[in-house]
């Protein structure tokens, strides 16, 4: 594998764009080395500027779940993109689209589309502090909701006190309406609530985690949120960004039959544009201007070839809901094989698998939250990610990231992944 003209191309966008990416995850700094530069993606099959081909397992960061450039969407964009690209004037797809994801989703009878997963989430802690009336937020440590100041907090000195900025720009301010909690830990939220009494606005939760890598919510973690949520009045938001579309047609309120009050989503939803969206019961979303008084606008909300794209992506998932088998298949495969292979090297590890979700960490200590994530050895996940991408297949460039299998993978496809990844172990 040469990558001489991605690096060309790395060096002269570092000269005009921040780190030379528009997101920083891209930018390789977890995995050391420079990204690569893509040129076109087909299927399950990544191109880069050098000419290497690659085997997806990041889809985008979820989009891409039927694979990259499927024939129905990019016609249905072709077939719209001569009406025009935008008119911030209502169009009847908005209503389908919309229509369609009230049908698919659970417990929403509405939902609003912006324009990213940030929004969608910074849109819901709005709602449920106007829809309340109180202005605290519960979030956990290692989840993820896009890159809005009340998200962007770490914990605080004690278990239970407000969080710190985790970046420069974000004041005290903010930070002291987000508390942290640790994930799967049921007690440590009841603590919360217990002295921050009538305070809690909502909390907000990844509720199967992919920015720790995969995290699974422990047995009953869900159904306790919801208890407390319920004995303290205060709403319980799934953060679906990731898991919406992608782990059911209902997401992970249908797959593990649990309900939230606000539902936000992102990524499949736009079937690769940019679409993000937030939903609940009518209760909770006639609150939103123009038919309440909490605000919440976009240029972009809603725009036609986007729209046109998620709709599409969401009437191949509905009409095809053994995609989801074939996909949870498949990855189950991918994981036990790989187990098999890091049994027979014996290196320590953890595979978290579902649904088309999955990663690995070189730890021994299970991963159920985000100091078990973090007790991953980075040295031999820098060689994994590299060996696996010299070979070919194309991984999240960090151990805080979850594959997202797409189904265009082929059973071939996972025999060469697993070839690589033998390859790529000895060099162990
Ligand atoms: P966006 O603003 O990136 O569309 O969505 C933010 C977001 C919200 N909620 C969850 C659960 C998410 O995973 C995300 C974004 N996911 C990252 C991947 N970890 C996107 C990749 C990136 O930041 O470039």
């Amino acid at each position: 594998m040469l990558y001489k003209r991605s690096s060309q191309l790395f060096k002269t966008a570092k000269k005009y764009i921040p780190g030379g990416v528009n997101s920083p995850v891209r930018a390789f700094n977890s995995v050391g080395g420079n990204p690569i530069f893509v040129t076109h993606a087909k299927g399950a099959y990544l191109y880069d500027v050098d000419g290497n081909k690659y085997i997806d397992f990041i889809s985008s960061w979820g989009p891409m779940i039927l694979g990259h450039a499927h024939p129905e969407i990019i016609n249905e964009i072709k077939n719209n993109i001569d009406n025009g690209t935008s008119y911030g004037i209502p169009t009847e797809l908005e209503t389908q689209i919309a229509k369609k994801a009230v049908s698919m989703a659970p417990n929403i009878d509405k939902i609003r589309f912006v324009n990213s997963g940030t929004e969608a989430c910074m849109s819901a802690i709005r709602l449920a502090r106007g829809y309340t009336g109180r202005e605290k937020i519960i979030k956990f440590k290692g989840c993820y909701h896009g890159h809005a100041d009340s998200f962007l907090i770490e914990a605080g000195s004690g278990a239970v006190t407000f969080g710190n900025p985790s970046s420069p720009g974000v004041t005290n301010g903010t930070a002291k309406d987000t508390i942290l909690a640790t994930y799967n830990d049921l007690s440590n939220v009841q603590e919360i609530f217990e002295k921050n009494k009538d305070e809690i606005a909502a909390i907000i939760l990844e509720p199967v985690a992919g920015n720790m890598g995969c995290i699974l919510p422990k047995k009953d973690f869900l159904e306790g949120l919801r208890e407390l949520c319920d004995n303290n009045d205060s709403l319980l938001i799934f953060d679906e960004v990731m898991t919406g579309f992608r782990l059911a047609k209902g997401g992970v309120q249908e797959l593990l039959s649990i309900r939230a009050d606000i539902v936000t989503y992102g990524k499949v939803v736009g079937g690769g544009l940019p679409v993000g969206a937030f939903a609940a019961k009518n209760k909770i979303m006639n609150l939103l201007a123009p038919e309440g008084p909490i605000y919440q606008a976009g240029t972009l909300s809603g725009n036609p070839i986007a729209m046109i794209a998620g709709l599409t992506m969401l009437n191949l998932l509905d009409n095809n809901a053994n995609v989801y088998t074939s996909l949870e298949e498949k990855t189950r495969f991918l994981a036990l094989e790989m187990k098999n292979l890091l049994i027979e090297k014996g290196v320590p590890f953890q595979i978290n698998q579902i649904g088309s979700m999955m990663s690995l960490h070189f730890t021994e200590n299970p991963v159920v939250d985000f100091d078990g994530a973090l007790s991953g050895n980075n040295s031999f996940f820098k060689k994994y990610f590299h060996g696996m991408l010299r070979n070919g297949i194309y991984l999240p460039p960090s151990a805080f990231e979850s594959y997202f299998l797409n189904d265009s993978i082929t059973k071939k496809d996972l025999e060469k992944t697993l070839e690589s990844f033998a390859i790529t172990l000895k060099s162990f």
